[in-house]
């Protein structure tokens, strides 16, 4: 497995103060170096309007799982996720993804919402068990025929369909077999997502493969908070080759298929900024680990060398037992050429001198999120720098919590929040990052995983005991600097 440590930056943040001027850089020997940063700090929004290039894509995200609900109708098959959030004690308050946001029901009228509120995409995934509820063989026609409505739906309304193949949901069928730490789930990826290109061929769709493919390894294998619900670490690490390996086959069954459209991968990326000069070497592994770990095999055909290990930041896994996974050619399709890469953005994280993951900005309600709009500038200029010859960029996802639980139309929080994000994805934009769209997430409040629906991310309120839909005040900023194709000061 060819390696080399890449000049990938993390920003330094010295001894606990934020808004630093210096990167820390891996040279080739994996010692760290200072150089100058890129970010100017302390930049501040200007006064006027930050308009966005014309024919940029405006739109929000869900996922099927999150918000369809219907999860025995018309023949899907049982997904993990059913399995495990009906498993007591795995979501905080006892939710299971039905009836979710109802959307399964709902969809014409959620496509009506869409249009009202002037939004020019729409992503959304597929679930893989409505398709093939085994996981494989078999086609069932009627979850074909739903998302066929879907799509037809949206282009009747002018609404562009971004279609996520997989977020999460995996075939319960699948998983009894190994699951992601297995190799056979990847070729059964290909196959159904072959299933889906022949289906919608003729739709001028940008087309995703995996969702998150860290969350799942991490999380869900490592972590144990997620379904699967599997903490060892070296199925975590199985499980990223193999959901690579898997997009790498979709992409190469897209390119067969003579499907209209583009193909991607969404990534969820983390700038990491060491909290003092000491924790530089821990900052740059953990990097590694959050960030090019799928970013060097999508984009450069190799994995880095300084992620796994027993050093401070680094995924703890047995290297060699990794290295045999990855089988010759590997590599070649998982670096599959790109015609977008999606990043999905969420916040920073600081990394002390052991390696420990720290907060240096303050959460949101999802203490997982710190909330950073200048790590997304940094993060965009990252890629720029790193990866020159990466596709054109589009965000497929960005968002906030409410605050609380309860659930309100007024989120003060959530509009400051997107005009910060997009304010810094302007920026990026006029030095010279090749940003093509921005999803937020998500168009409804629904089902936020092991936080059940206790934890509201949607610019639109949903009353989950009658799943009526109102927009918040969010919803109504956004649609405003959508239609305008510009992000206005506060
Ligand atoms: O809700 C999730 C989504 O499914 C994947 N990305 C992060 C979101 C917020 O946690």
């Amino acid at each position: 497995m060819p390696a080399q440590p890449n000049r990938r930056t993390v920003l330094q943040l010295g001894a606990g103060v934020a808004a630093a001027g210096v990167l820390a850089a891996c040279t080739s020997d994996g010692s760290v170096t200072a150089t100058p940063t890129p970010t100017a700090p302390g930049w501040l929004p200007p006064a006027e309007p930050m308009a966005f290039p014309a024919g940029f894509v405006w739109g929000a995200a869900t996922s099927a799982f999150q918000v369809e609900g219907s999860t025995t109708a018309d023949g899907r098959g049982p997904s993990i996720w059913d399995t495990f959030a009906a498993t007591p004690g795995r979501i905080s308050d006892g939710s299971t993804g039905d009836p979710a946001a109802d959307h399964y029901r709902l969809w014409e009228s959620d496509l009506d919402l869409i249009a009202d509120l002037g939004l020019p995409a729409y992503r959304f995934s597929v679930a893989w068990p409505r398709i093939q509820p085994t996981g494989s063989g078999e086609v069932n026609q009627a979850g074909v025929d739903f998302y066929r409505r879907l799509v037809d739906g949206l282009l009747t309304r002018g609404i562009h369909p971004a279609i996520t193949l997989y977020h999460w949901d995996l075939p319960q069928a699948l998983q009894d077999d190994g699951g992601w730490t297995v190799r056979d789930t990847a070729d059964r990826f290909g196959e159904y997502a072959a299933i889906m290109f022949e289906a919608l061929k003729d739709v001028d769709a940008t087309w995703l493969t995996i969702n998150e493919p860290k969350t799942t390894a991490y999380v869900g294998h490592r972590w144990g908070a997620h379904a699967p619900g599997i903490s060892d670490v070296d199925q975590a690490a199985a499980a990223i080759h193999h959901q690579l390996l898997g997009h790498g086959r979709a992409v190469q069954a897209f390119r067969a298929s003579g499907a209209a459209g583009g193909i991607g991968i969404a990534l969820n990326l983390l700038p990491v900024y060491p909290t003092s000069r000491e924790a530089d070497p821990a900052a740059v592994r953990t990097d590694a680990v959050e960030n090019r770990m799928f970013l060097d095999p999508v984009l450069l055909g190799r994995y880095p060398s300084d992620a796994l290990g027993s050093k401070p930041g680094q995924l703890p896994a047995d290297g060699e037992a990794f290295e045999a996974l990855v089988q010759d050619g590997d590599l070649e399709v998982i670096s599959e050429p790109l015609d977008v890469l999606a990043v999905q953005y969420y916040g920073v994280t600081g990394v002390d001198d052991v390696g420990n993951q720290v907060e240096v900005y303050p959460t949101s309600a999802a203490v997982w999120q710190q909330v950073h709009p200048e790590g997304l500038y940094d993060l965009l200029m990252d890629l720029l720098i790193d990866y020159p010859d990466a596709p054109p960029l589009v965000i497929t996802e960005n968002g906030i919590p409410d605050p609380t639980s309860e659930g309100t139309t007024d989120d003060p929080e959530r509009l400051e929040f997107l005009r910060a994000h997009l304010q810094q994805a302007a920026r990026a934009i006029g030095d010279g990052v090749r940003l093509v769209g921005y999803y937020a997430w998500s168009l409804l409040d629904n089902f936020e995983w092991a936080e059940g629906m206790s934890q509201r991310w949607g610019l639109v309120h949903v009353d989950f005991e009658t799943q009526e839909r109102t927009p918040k005040a969010s919803a109504e900023w956004y649609s405003s600097a959508v239609r305008a194709n510009e992000v206005a000061p506060s």
